[in-house]
């Protein structure tokens, strides 16, 4: 399609051109590009709200102003509830799912979330994101139940994520390729910016904790011995989905490992690392915890974390040919 096509434009002509494709997901989706627009302005008045010590003081309508990642998370539950396409929202900042109250409508997908990760870096201005997912739900009574949540990334219907950075910019897939859109803030569109996204194969770009080295198991040392010889650039961000972004465009492998601390890595499983994992596969990569892809992996419980090793496909091979040995 044309570069500059409406968000919307380009989810209706999907729909056309799928007959899988259900009017239902033009709508979520429409609904979660208008969280994320929500969040970008958000996001980029914080760093005056953080200045001024807005934080937990009254706002102009008297109530108390949230902390940012709490604002995610209800913007996001506020937003979707209406839409009558969901039974029940799970989220990182949440112990429990929120289930769709019985004053909206109800449908047939669970919505997945890390509404704001990477939070720690909004104090100091780094780019910062919001992650989903979108599940059918299994269960057939009035309310989600664990088992609509707790399933493989491989049976994801939409994963995306949008990115609050120099622009804010909104990428996901629904098992058709990935797609970009940059959003317009003259116009509060999200417009086609990056059509069918493939990660190259191989990349000259790695991205791992370092300050954890002494906490690694030998194959990741010896991995990461291997990528300075052959000359990759290290970039870490400390944000997720600026990392994955990066790397998606350009090529590169991320990882965040298990270590001797993290016995199962720092990323969640359900939230961060099958999203990703979804998308990089529609891009031609691969994501693995070093042992199987992330798609693979049943959940067992909501917060699961996982070791996460994502990016080009050539590079995470090697990475797994490493550990595994
Ligand atoms: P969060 O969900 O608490 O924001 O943590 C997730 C973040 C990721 O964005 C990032 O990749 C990782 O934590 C960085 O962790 P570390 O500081 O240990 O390298
Ligand atoms: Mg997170």
């Amino acid at each position: 399609m044309e570069l500059g096509t409406s968000f919307t434009q380009f989810l209706i002509d999907q729909q056309r051109k799928y007959p899988s494709a259900t009017g239902e997901f033009t709508s979520l989706l429409s609904e979660i590009a208008t969280a994320g627009k929500v969040l970008s302005r958000e996001v980029n008045k914080a760093g005056l709200i953080d200045i001024l010590g807005y934080h937990g003081k009254l706002n102009v309508h008297g109530e108390q102003v949230q902390i940012l990642d709490q604002f995610a998370n209800d913007t996001f539950i506020k937003i979707l509830r209406h839409t009558g396409h969901l039974i029940g929202i799970a989220s990182e900042e949440m112990d429990d799912p929120y289930q769709i109250p019985d004053a909206y409508p109800k449908g047939k997908y669970v919505f997945l979330m890390d509404p704001l990760d990477g939070s720690s870096n909004i104090d100091v201005n780094i780019s910062i994101g919001s992650i989903f997912s979108i599940y059918h739900r299994k269960s057939v009574g009035a309310h989600a139940t664990m088992e609509d949540f707790l399933q493989k990334g491989r049976d994801q219907v939409c994963a995306g994520y949008i990115i609050y950075g120099s622009s804010t910019m909104m990428v996901y897939t629904t098992g058709f390729g990935v797609h970009g859109f940059t959003l317009d803030p003259s116009i509060g569109e999200f417009l086609l910016s990056h059509e069918s996204i493939r990660i190259p194969s191989r990349g000259s770009i790695y991205s791992i904790n370092e300050g954890n080295e002494s906490l690694w198991g030998d194959g990741v040392r010896e991995y990461v011995r291997q990528v300075k010889k052959e000359g990759k650039s290290a970039r870490y961000v400390g944000s997720l989905v600026a990392d994955f972004h990066r790397n998606l465009l350009k090529g590169g492998i991320f990882l965040y490992p298990a270590d001797a601390k993290n016995k199962n890595g720092k990323l969640r499983l359900l939230y961060e690392a099958s999203p990703l994992a979804f998308i990089v596969e529609q891009a031609q990569g691969k994501g693995s915890n070093g042992h199987q892809p992330i798609l693979d992996i049943v959940p067992e419980k909501l917060h699961q974390r996982v070791p996460l090793i994502i990016g080009s496909s050539e590079d995470v091979e090697a990475a797994n040919a490493c550990i595994a040995s």
